[in-house]
């Protein structure tokens, strides 16, 4: 197949390029190198040593004889360039991973909200603006993610995308209906990938466009089979309190003797898989694509629930590391259950990885090698998401080893 990965220098695209790649497609990697200028305004760099897309190609090639073409150029901006490059390479599919990931980043500012939904709303529209007028039936695959359901405490089991709903007409009958499960964002970031969702709907109800939407949950793990091949592929690494995710931060907090950052009671129950399984859960995606005229196909992806406490004491337990617990910047709420179903990547042959001593302990091995380039300053999330919040925060005392946000 030949397949196009927007994003595809950044912390899922990169380990998923080089698996298709491995797998015998053919990869083009499209990437404006947004997240890396994202290091350079955070002040805060990857805590592995990423090196620079031509090197990282060179030694792709170098290592396996295969070669990855590169583009650099912004998805949201260049419409022209997007559509030209659809018509000369026509791929059967495009991977879409160009979007502006971060949660805190997406809130940190006026600015950073209306740069997160610019950049995230155009670069979906104008892929499947080019799509439609490439006149090619390309099978657009998109990374979404669990939080446009909301963490709710409803008992009812997630379903992957549709909810069935009976509505009361009214001369008293029962209509059953199938509707997008109702969105329900905690971030600007998870509000861009609700409307992402909608623009699905109407491009596939409108212009028949072939579509898969991935609602990931949370990516933890550094390294897969092909990033551990030379240290020239090594996968990024976040640690930093706007970009670095809970799972990875706690074990890279244990190494460096950093006490492990609980935001508030620690009962919120989110979705983790492992970026070995991303690669996977992508290419059994590609490889079993939506028929025309089917209506977008939406998985879960992911693999397990945890609580942020159970995570935060499974580590300490592990490494004798001690826990904070912070006042939450985030206005979400402090204990919910999450049940969620995965029966579509189950049924394509996923075997589930799920949190082992093994892999955590090659992210601790890796925090632990690279701790030298930690700036400890950068661990702390500083970034508040609205000023109720921020009220509650200063109104706390202030004590000398507290690192919480004010
Ligand atoms: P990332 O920031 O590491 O990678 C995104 C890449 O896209 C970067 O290399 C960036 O430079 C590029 N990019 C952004 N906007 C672009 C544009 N307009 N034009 C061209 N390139 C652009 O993020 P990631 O962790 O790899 O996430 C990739 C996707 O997966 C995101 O859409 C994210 O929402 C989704 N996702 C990630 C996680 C996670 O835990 N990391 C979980 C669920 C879903
Ligand atoms: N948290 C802590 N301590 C920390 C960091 C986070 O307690 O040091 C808590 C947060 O308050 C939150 C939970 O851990 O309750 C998860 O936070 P996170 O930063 O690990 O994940 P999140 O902001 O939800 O975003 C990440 C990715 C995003 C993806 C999402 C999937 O950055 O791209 O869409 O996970 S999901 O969470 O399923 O929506």
């Amino acid at each position: 197949m030949k397949i196009l990965v927007l994003g595809g220098d950044g912390f899922c695209g990169w380990p998923t390029a080089l698996h298709l790649s491995a797998e015998g497609h053919d990869v083009l990697i499209v990437d404006n190198l947004s997240r890396r200028c994202i290091d350079i305004e955070l002040e805060c760099e990857s805590l592995t040593p990423i090196k620079p897309m031509s090197e990282r190609l060179l030694a792709w090639q170098g290592v396996t004889g295969r070669k990855m073409e590169f583009y650099n150029f912004d998805v949201a901006a260049n419409y022209q360039r997007l559509l030209d490059l659809l018509k000369h390479y026509q791929p059967h599919a495009v991977v879409h991973f160009a979007e502006q990931r971060a949660a805190p980043y997406s809130m940190k500012s006026s600015w950073h909200k209306r740069y997160t939904v610019n950049n995230n709303l155009n670069a979906t529209n104008n892929l499947l603006a080019a799509v439609v007028e490439s006149g090619l039936d390309i099978h657009v695959t998109h990374l979404g993610t669990m939080g446009v359901y909301g963490y709710g405490t409803a008992s009812l089991k997630i379903p992957e995308g549709y909810l069935t709903v009976k509505v009361e007409t009214d001369d008293g009958e029962l209509v059953q209906n199938e509707i997008l499960y109702p969105a329900n964002p905690g971030s600007i970031y998870h509000m861009t990938k609700t409307q992402d969702q909608l623009m699905f709907h109407f491009y596939n109800k409108n212009d028949k466009v072939r579509i898969t939407d991935l609602h990931q949950g949370i990516v933890w793990g550094t390294q897969t089979d092909q990033t551990r091949l030379d240290e020239r592929l090594i996968n990024r690494f976040d640690y930093d309190g706007d970009y670095g995710t809970v799972l990875n931060r706690f074990l890279m907090q244990a190494a460096i003797g950093y006490p492990l950052t609980v935001h508030g009671s620690g009962g919120q129950t989110r979705a983790f898989i492992h970026i070995q399984d991303t690669v996977k859960c992508i290419q059994l995606a590609l490889e079993n694509p939506p028929k025309r005229n089917d209506r977008v196909h939406i998985f879960n992806q992911m693999t397990e629930t945890h609580r942020v406490r159970d995570l935060a004491r499974m580590v300490a337990d592990r490494t004798g590391a001690t826990l904070q617990s912070l006042p939450n910047p985030r206005d979400e709420a402090d204990e919910n259950e999450l049940h969620v179903t995965n029966d579509r990547f189950l049924q394509l042959g996923l075997d589930p990885i799920t949190l082992n001593e093994g892999l955590m302990e090659e992210v601790t091995e890796i925090s632990i090698k690279y701790a030298s380039r930690c700036d400890r300053s950068k661990i702390p999330c500083v970034s508040i998401w609205n000023n109720e919040r921020r009220d509650v925060l200063q109104s706390l005392p202030k004590n000398a080893d507290d690192h919480s946000p004010k």
